[in-house]
């Protein structure tokens, strides 16, 4: 494999695509060795065969505002590697959504599902779609346009799209509301869905559970645990939530979250009640943080992110590129020992190369944060066997799921030091099982 080649020749045919680039390359420069090790993988032009999606779907969306307006957003969805199973990856509803940050997030995918052990091929989409100031009604029209095209290609067995950021409980209600009436029939073909109509306990919570889960693991491997630890999240949305929950219940404390406004540093820890307020500030779409200042009389920073307050575990759970250089120099010099990504690619390269380079525990989102589409997994098993699992069921199977990721890391991203690189190795075993499984197929 000629690293650079490939790269020039995928930036010639997608100029510009800068996060799907950025995260090619990234799993190009750690699966190199293994990929020229092999043989069989070059003989049947894997790499080529891997870092281009099978299919992309691009379409119009269409929607009526309150006022009678008309409105036209993007569509898109990412079909990007189904070798061990259907497409499997969620939806994305953000002004900031396009086709380069739908194909990272596809690219991801395909590793973060291999690794949860489940039978899920990669796949994204979304929209450029902005809900806020929306009301419900709006965006019920917006979900049911989408779906009337997205409906095409999506099933049980072909293509299950799930939640991402701007698209929870409520979105995939009027999603699946639309593709049932199409499709005239109730399967699972969306994951996330309530829990009265096919959904799994634990799903909401899964992602934020399973990183906290993963960074327990990674702190054991330095006798550490979550007990005492001051710990910064990122983000207040669906992963963050969680992953609030799961740090304070395992006896650490949680002092800031943000959102794009700025961040909250809370002294006293965000635990109880100020969790449950998380949710409420989500779900007025109106994506500030700043009123929990007011409701705790906690401390706020305008246009500031969280990474400069002291902290021994970093948990960013927004949005990709969220932390650079400078926030990683700052993180280390505040004697912080973890930084696991609940977000998907929200550290910068850049950002990685400072806290790898200090031996600083540092997991990647496609291992860190595959508690959800796991336990999307354990919903569609579930739908497939017309049964429900209990909570503790669901969460004991998760827990399972992520500490087997977090073996298959070490194993193959241990080095001669005894410095675990989680990028390569959850880039290397992610990827031995898909590009087995093509090898298997056959050059289709
Ligand atoms: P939410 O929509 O609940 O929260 C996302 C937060 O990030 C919002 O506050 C949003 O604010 C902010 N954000 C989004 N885009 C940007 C941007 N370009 N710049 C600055 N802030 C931004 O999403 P989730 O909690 O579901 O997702 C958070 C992260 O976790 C994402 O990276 C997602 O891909 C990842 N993830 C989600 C999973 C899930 O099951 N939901 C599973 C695994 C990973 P605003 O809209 O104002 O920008
Ligand atoms: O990035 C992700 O893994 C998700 N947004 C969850 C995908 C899913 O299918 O549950």
């Amino acid at each position: 494999m000629n690293v650079e080649k490939l790269m020039n020749d995928l930036e010639k045919r997608h100029p510009g695509e800068v996060e799907y680039l950025q995260a090619v390359r990234e799993v190009l420069e750690t699966i190199e060795d293994v990929y020229n090790e092999n043989p069989q993988y070059e003989a049947n032009g894997i790499i080529e065969r891997l870092i281009e999606p099978d299919r992309i779907l691009t379409f119009k969306v269409p929607w009526t505002d309150d006022n009678g307006k008309v409105h036209v957003n993007l569509g898109y969805r990412v079909q990007f590697n189904g070798a061990i199973g259907p497409y499997k990856g969620g939806l994305r509803f953000h002004p900031s959504v396009n086709l380069s940050i739908l194909k990272f997030l596809g690219f991801e995918q395909i590793f973060k599902n291999s690794l949860t052990s489940l039978p899920m091929g990669g796949g994204k989409g979304g929209s450029d779609f902005n809900a806020k100031g929306r009301s419900d009604r709006e965006i019920m029209r917006f979900c049911q346009s989408f779906m009337l095209e997205l409906w095409k290609i999506i099933g049980p067995e072909t293509d299950v799209p799930a939640g991402d950021i701007g698209v929870g409980g409520k979105e995939i209600g009027f999603l699946f509301g639309m593709y049932k009436k199409l499709a005239c029939e109730h399967t699972g073909v969306l994951t996330g869905k309530g829990l009265k109509w096919g959904g799994s306990l634990v799903r909401p919570e899964a992602t934020g559970f399973g990183n906290v889960y993963f960074a327990q693991e990674m702190l054991a491997t330095k006798g550490e645990t979550f007990q005492g630890k001051t710990v910064v999240v990122s983000g207040f949305g669906n992963v963050a939530w969680g992953a609030v929950r799961k740090v304070t219940e395992l006896g650490g404390k949680v002092v800031a979250i943000s959102g794009p406004d700025g961040y909250v540093y809370d002294k006293d820890g965000i635990s109880g009640k100020k969790i449950d307020y998380m949710l409420q500030l989500r779900a007025t779409n109106e994506d500030i943080v700043k009123p929990y200042s007011y409701e705790f009389g906690a401390e706020f920073h305008q246009g500031k992110r969280p990474w400069e307050v002291k902290c021994d575990v970093a948990l960013p759970c927004a949005t990709q590129n969220e932390l650079g250089k400078e926030d990683a120099l700052t993180l280390v010099k505040n004697g912080c020992i973890c930084v696991c990504e609940g977000a998907n690619m929200p550290c910068t390269p850049e950002a990685i190369e400072v806290i790898q380079e200090h031996k600083i525990l540092f997991a990647p989102g496609k291992a860190a944060n595959a508690g959800g589409v796991a336990t999307s997994g354990l919903e569609m098993s579930q739908n497939s066997m017309k049964l429900s699992w209990s909570a503790k069921e669901v969460d004991e199977k998760l827990h399972g799921i992520m500490k087997n990721i977090h073996e298959a890391c070490v194993k193959y991203g241990k080095d001669a030091s005894g410095y675990v690189n989680y990028v390569k190795g959850a880039n290397i075993a992610g990827f031995l099982k898909v590009a087995d499984a093509m090898v298997d197929q056959g050059i289709i």
